[in-house]
């Protein structure tokens, strides 16, 4: 059953879409919103669109393969015109929390390749201040519990109250990313110092990459239930 969030990811999917022109080197995000996007951009690449794609993760590779999207690398084409992501929380400021997908060490690195992101939401994504999504943040598998103990002593030291943490588990077993980490989602509620947060926690050596996205966002499309939607 097709919900009106799934038809706001939708409309976000197709705005997007119609960004794209002949030549482009796109990032090809994760989730639900970015297939939404790959969907809309595999009907315009039928039409004639010649684009290339490097996705951020397995599945949307496979999903833009079984499209007929072309794909490339980053050690191919390391600059890309434009990355088109989802996000879990978008903030006023333009920073959010990704990563929910396990995809947000690739979204990050192809994000920093393009010249421009834009980002597709829709309005549940939207809030005033990070937090209420659990903060993924990527470690690797050797040293994990020393990393994880480093983690939430910095975090405490900022002030911020949560149960101590465990890797992300999906159907009993432990997530490992498309690179060969682990997870861990640390609920903070209410994030005061993102920039902060996000500069502090890759200086922990086992942390390979945290899901604040700090002013990444070029342009955001809010879609809607309607099939409209918002570039802002
Ligand atoms: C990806 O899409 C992730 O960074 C984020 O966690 C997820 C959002 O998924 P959805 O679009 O299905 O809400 O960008």
């Amino acid at each position: 059953m097709t919900t009106t969030q799934d038809l706001a990811k939708q409309a976000a999917g197709r705005a997007a879409a119609q960004l794209c022109r002949d030549g482009m080197r796109l990032g090809l995000g994760s989730g639900s919103t970015s297939h939404a996007f790959v969907r809309a951009l595999a009907e315009r690449v039928a039409d004639g669109l010649d684009v290339v794609g490097v996705p951020t993760s397995t599945a949307t590779r496979d999903l833009a393969l079984s499209l007929g999207i072309r794909l490339t690398d980053l050690d191919t084409d390391p600059r890309l015109d434009l990355a088109v992501d989802g996000a879990d929380e978008l903030d006023p400021h333009g920073d959010m929390i990704k990563g929910g997908g396990a995809a947000l060490l690739r979204e990050k690195i192809i994000a920093r390749a393009a010249e421009r992101t834009v980002i597709l939401t829709d309005e549940s994504k939207l809030v005033p201040q990070l937090g209420r999504f659990p903060l993924p943040i990527e470690v690797l598998p050797f040293g994990w519990a020393s990393t994880t103990r480093l983690v939430a002593e910095l975090l405490r030291g900022h002030g911020y109250e949560f149960p101590d943490p465990a890797r992300r588990l999906k159907d009993g077993e432990l997530v490992v990313t498309d690179s060969g980490n682990h997870l861990l989602d640390i609920g903070l509620t209410a994030i005061r110092d993102a920039a902060t947060l996000a500069l502090e926690l890759n200086q922990i050596p086992g942390v390979v990459e945290n899901g604040l996205f700090i002013q990444v966002a070029d342009a955001v499309v809010v879609g809607r239930p309607d099939g409209s939607s918002e570039l802002r």
